[in-house]
């Protein structure tokens, strides 16, 4: 190189090092802070920030390069709470503080940092890079805190914790994706954090593409974006995981009581048709005994996969096969695409027509993109007109006596996967590109959906989505796609759940047996198993799989499947009660140890992460299907294994025996569990007696026992059966408390069950076995004969009562 040369280098070097800086914008110092009520608006060198109090322990923050835009969420529901706040300023830094919070704003250069009320620093931006653009892209940068770990962020793949990774949020079809695939269907920019014994949680509301890198090639920083939009997030602190849970759903809202059947087993494949094959899987159900609610169909039931419409040579009568379904105890379920064929004639697609209802392009012209029915115009579901339009549409489904809507492709996807970028929508009268639309989509989809079938079936729909965006809770179960039969899937499937649930999702499920492959027996059977306890227990796979129900791995896997369908039967007062708490707080259905465990450092082991609890009372430890033997950790306390009883002490290691026909999961010391007897559905009634079970431990508990029609809104007006039962063993009794609610309990007795109680001091007990999967297979490897029968314990059946009673012991 020639001094000429090496002289037009250093001035290439000069010239893109101050394009580069020219290009990265950050806030810059603070110009001039306003203070008003519970707000500060905050003018810098390069931008305009908005910090308001919440409620006393969530903080928001908003910045923009220009004066911030009206306010507007798809997500957020929740207004600010009238707090008791202090702001007062100084030369250095403005000051914010709550009953249960501290933000401090400095001012050169404008940096955040929230505090506990005692002082400790919970979480800080990073002094160099605070909040920047870089072109359109903003970012908040925070400093990385020692041994920091992060959790959540809704369906990601990955671990557990996870630190040292960055993701993206693009809602996509992942058809078969990878176990470490990103981005997958949907986006929930929610995040909880982890240190030094505190917990926080951010979410950052902006439906832009967006990234967060928990670590991810640096050690200096954590930090979110976004592609495009304000810097716009919610800061949440409490001392508890849940407690940030049910502050993050009071702000994106919470789940309505689910219609109890969607809690039974669902059976599904890509597709089941004609009406008679309908039929005979309906009828090996039940002539199998495998409790069964629901069956569903895939996108052969339609006439050229139009939406809204069936193909009559496969389903005459629709609504003859749904009356004769519910009959057998059925609900059915139908997919629904957002893509409406365009062909003249189509009744649904002249419809949106004429409503001007459909994506369009900067021009005017509708946006054309193919998928399964050909040549596709895509509804533009964040027009409020679209909504109703497709309530409307889905009238004829209501009718028909549909109860279950399962909005698929929903990303969008379309053949070729690049939806352009210059779609607009109406983003309820704002006007929007795809760009900040593409991840609210979805969520706007279930709403329709949602609200539509609510309308047309004049009940609780069930309503499943395959993407969505925080919030999505609020209208939506969600499935995690497209999966694979593979054992890393099933325990991949396990962590997902457990991240949506973190995320405020509580209604979930995964594709049990895998969607793409052919499971082997054990496979499907651990899978079963696991299904059972999930949330969305539904059974799924593609179109050229082999036959994947429960009765097709052979008599030993049929056997399986069916004690733990029984299982779950048997365990729908315990689950419906639990889904009763997820309407209230929005506690997930499936929980992981982050929750109760935040800082027992061993959750968090790959090991160990998969384990969850179920509801309040379930430790459940998922393994391979063909694995021996597994390592498992019990966190603090007591535990009681499910089948023997056997007790095992908390904060302990240990290697246990694994087999086919069992899932290990074990009893949360003084749990609560109410039971019923075995139907082979929920339109079946149990025998008249609540079976409560109760387990012997060191600490106090309560639980939240709940009841109602199960179906109709009613108890939005206060009929429900709802009642406190709590267990103190200081004063060896169990008090059920006073009945709340208009409604009867299903159930005239109730039969206390004591496990771990030993001698009672009373007369009225009775010895008795507790046999919760009767018999767990004769297949059994092991021909445990005394494991089968169940555990010994203590019962006692009394009259249900709704006066406040107490049970001595
Ligand atoms: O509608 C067919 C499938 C469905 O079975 C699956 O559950 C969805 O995730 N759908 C995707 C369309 C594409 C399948 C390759």
């Amino acid at each position: 190189m020639n001094i000429k040369q090496s002289g037009f280098l250093v001035f290439l070097l000069a010239l893109a090092s101050i394009s580069t800086n020219a290009q990265v914008k950050s806030v810059g110092k603070v110009t001039s802070v306003n203070i008003h009520n519970q707000q500060v608006d905050i003018v810098t060198d390069n931008a305009f920030a908005t910090i308001s109090v919440y409620s006393a322990n969530v903080i928001r923050v908003r910045i923009d390069k220009q004066q911030l835009a009206a306010d507007f969420s798809y997500a957020v529901i929740q207004t600010p709470q009238q707090t008791k706040a202090a702001i007062t300023q100084n030369a250095q830094e403005v000051d914010i503080v709550t009953d249960s919070l501290h933000a401090r704003i400095t001012k050169i250069p404008f940096l955040v940092t929230f505090y506990t009320p005692d002082g400790k620093v919970i979480n800080q931006d990073e002094t160099g890079f605070t909040t920047s653009w870089v072109n359109e892209s903003v970012t908040t940068y925070k400093k990385m805190q020692d041994g920091e770990r992060f959790i959540g962020l809704g369906e990601k793949t990955g671990n557990l914790d996870r630190k040292g990774n960055g993701y993206t949020n693009w809602n996509t079809d992942s058809f078969g994706y990878a176990t470490n695939a990103d981005p997958i269907y949907s986006t929930i920019p929610f995040y909880i954090g982890i240190h030094h014994g505190i917990n926080y949680g951010i979410f950052m509301d902006n439906t832009y593409q967006s990234d967060f890198n928990f670590g991810a090639s640096n050690n200096r920083f954590s930090s979110f974006g976004a592609r495009g939009g304000e810097m716009n997030y919610y800061f949440i602190y409490h001392t508890h995981i849940a407690d940030i849970i049910t502050s993050y759903t009071a702000l994106t809202g919470r789940m309505k009581m689910p219609p109890l059947w969607s809690l039974g087993y669902q059976q599904n494949r890509y597709s089941y048709y004609p009406e008679t094959e309908v039929f005979r899987i309906a009828g090996t159900l039940r002539e199998k005994k495998i409790p069964a609610d629901g069956i569903t169909l895939d996108i052969h039931y339609m006439d050229h996969y139009k939406v809204f419409t069936w193909d009559k040579n496969r389903f005459a009568d629709p609504k003859a096969m749904n009356n004769k379904l519910k009959d057998m105890g059925f609900k059915l379920t139908v997919i629904v695409d957002p893509g409406v064929k365009v062909e003249k004639g189509y009744g649904t697609y002249e419809r949106g027509l004429t409503q001007n209802i459909f994506a369009k392009y900067p021009d005017s012209t509708n946006y054309s993109g193919e998928v399964w029915p050909g040549l596709c115009h895509f509804p533009d579901f964040t027009n409020p007109k679209a909504r109703a339009w497709w309530g409307t549409e889905m009238k004829k489904y209501g009718d028909d006596g549909i109860s279950g809507i399962w909005n698929d492709m929903n990303e969008i996807a379309t053949w070729g996967q690049k939806m352009p970028d210059n779609i607009i929508f109406d983003y309820d009268g704002k006007k929007a590109s795809n760009l900040q639309t593409h991840n609210v989509y979805a969520l706007q989809m279930a709403r329709a959906s949602y609200d539509g079938a609510k309308a047309a079936m004049g009940k609780r729909p069930f309503i499943l989505t395959r993407a969505g965006y925080a919030g999505l809770q609020r209208y939506s179960a969600i499935w995690t796609g497209d999966n694979r039969s593979e054992d890393s899937h099933m325990l991949l499937g396990v962590r997902l759940l457990n991240s949506l649930g973190l995320s405020g999702v509580a209604f979930t499920g995964m594709d049990i047996g895998g969607f793409t492959g052919n499971a082997t027996p054990s496979l499907f059977a651990k899978w079963i198993q696991i299904g059972a306890f999930n949330p969305y227990f539904r059974n799924h796979t593609a179109v050229n799989t082999k036959s994947a129900e429960p009765w097709t791995f052979g008599e030993e896997v049929l056997e399986i499947s069916r004690n733990y369908i029984n299982l779950r039967y048997k365990l729908l007062p315990y689950l419906y009660s639990t889904f009763y708490e997820a309407t209230q707080n929005g506690h997930p259905v499936m929980r992981s140890l982050a929750i109760d465990y935040t800082f027992d450092q061993n959750i968090y082991n790959e090991q160990f992460q998969n384990q969850y609890l179920f509801g309040s009372a379930f430790l459940v430890m998922p393994f391979e299907g063909d694995a021996k033997f597994g390592k498992v950790y019990f966190p603090q306390g007591k535990w009681y294994d499910l089948y023997s009883g056997a007790v095992q002490t908390g904060g302990e290691e240990k290697i246990i025996q694994l087999s086919s026909n069992k899932l290990p999961v074990y009893v949360k010391q003084s749990s609560i569990i109410p039971m019923q007897s075995l139907v082979q559905s929920t339109s079946q009634k149990p025998t008249d007696t609540l079976v409560v079970n109760v387990y012997q431990g060191e600490i106090p508990n309560k639980y939240v026992y709940y009841e109602d029609d199960g179906e109709s809104y009613a108890y939005e007006n206060g009929s429900f059966y709802k009642r406190t039962i709590s267990y103190d063993p200081a004063k060896k009794a169990i008090t059920f408390d006073k009945v709340e609610g208009s409604a009867a309990s299903k159930f005239n007795n109730i039969k206390l069950v004591l496990h771990g109680f030993g001698a009672t001091n009373k007369g009225d007990w009775n010895d008795d076995f507790a046999s919760y999967l009767t018999p767990i297979s004769k297949f059994d490897p092991q021909g445990n004969a005394n494991a089968a029968e169940g555990e010994k314990v203590k019962s006692m059946v009394i009259k249900n009562s709704s006066a406040q009673f107490t049970i001595n012991y």
